[in-house]
């Protein structure tokens, strides 16, 4: 029985509908600060979580008698940049109820990180999964102190915590709130709408990305994962693809020949990507849980420009 929170967001909106699938609809309990009338919402179990409410926390987890908690409420990299002190308290605050909830119902926790662990130190090229961890964004202290405080509660508490340090992730459902990689998706809306994109990124900023279908099999894979096989688990580097603003305009316009790609550079956003790896490297996740990834930049552009011109057709 698995309870969801910021199951209205880019993760959360795709992977509860994904677990339901798997595990009927009645077994997942979607949660989040806020409500709307979606197929998460209407297809199963709803409640109204604010993460911040340690005893709310723990009673909804307790009616529901949840045995897996995946927690994915949180501020994302340039949201948090711009409010620092909320970002500490939201993500920090939220993960320690999620701990201490996982702790108290003796549930498993898979909670994100994020390549924001990284930083201008790290190697940037083929990126490893053990290296220095010295990122200059308060979402990285967030997601590296996050990845230390679950690592904790599994060796002091027995709790067992998992975690994946996801790329930018791409998904045609819900569009991303707030984060560093959200152009990779926001430039599809665009091209297929008006024909053109302008990139807060500048040409030759290359990030890891992801097609979400490859994040929610991988948080599926880790967290079904034998717990003997786990020496990383918080958190593993995966990745599906990496490129850059005007590689992936290349291959849209192999669909859309028209589409023009212009650039407007965001300061903020672009310090933060030049923070982050170019390309990690995913064989501890390989090695130690079967992850592969199905998606590269032609295959997710193909399926991402089909489901959103359906999707967005008039
Ligand atoms: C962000 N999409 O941009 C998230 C993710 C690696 C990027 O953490 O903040």
């Amino acid at each position: 029985r698995i309870m969801i929170t910021g199951a209205l967001g880019q993760i959360g909106s795709e992977l509860t509908l994904f677990l339901r699938k798997h595990y009927g609809a009645e077994h997942v309990l979607a949660t989040d600060i806020r409500k709307n009338d979606t197929e998460v919402v209407r297809s199963g179990p709803f409640e109204l979580l604010d993460v911040m409410d340690r005893k709310a926390f723990n009673e909804a987890a307790g009616r529901f008698h949840a045995d897996t908690i995946i927690h994915l409420a949180a501020l994302l990299s340039a949201v948090a940049e711009g409010n620092p002190l909320l970002a500490w308290h939201l993500n920090m605050g939220g993960l320690l109820n999620a701990l201490e909830t996982a702790r108290e119902q003796k549930a498993q926790l898979f909670t994100p990180s994020s390549i924001g662990v990284f930083g201008p130190s790290t190697q940037k090229i083929m990126t490893p999964q053990e290296t220095v961890l010295r990122p200059v964004t308060m979402y990285g202290v967030n997601k590296v102190a996050g990845e230390l405080l679950a690592d904790y509660y599994f060796h002091k508490f027995s709790v067992d915590t998992r975690g994946i340090r996801f790329p930018g992730l791409i998904s045609y459902m819900t569009l991303p709130g707030g984060g560093t990689t959200d152009y990779a998706v926001e430039i599809f809306y665009d091209a297929i709408q008006n024909g053109r994109y302008t990139s807060y990124l500048r040409q030759g900023t290359y990030i890891d990305m992801m097609y979400m279908p490859d994040a929610l099999k991988a948080i599926a894979d880790v967290m079904e994962a034998d717990t003997k096989q786990l020496k990383h688990r918080n958190a593993y580097n995966v990745t599906g693809m990496s490129f850059s603003p005007e590689e992936l305009a290349l291959e849209i316009q192999n669909h859309l020949p028209g589409f023009t790609l212009e650039y407007k550079i965001d300061p903020v956003r672009q310090r933060i990507a030049d923070s982050w790896p170019d390309q990690i490297d995913a064989s501890a996740a390989k090695n130690e849980w079967g992850f592969v990834a199905q998606y590269d930049l032609p295959k997710m552009t193909k399926d991402m420009i089909e489901k959103l011109s359906d999707k967005l057709a008039p």
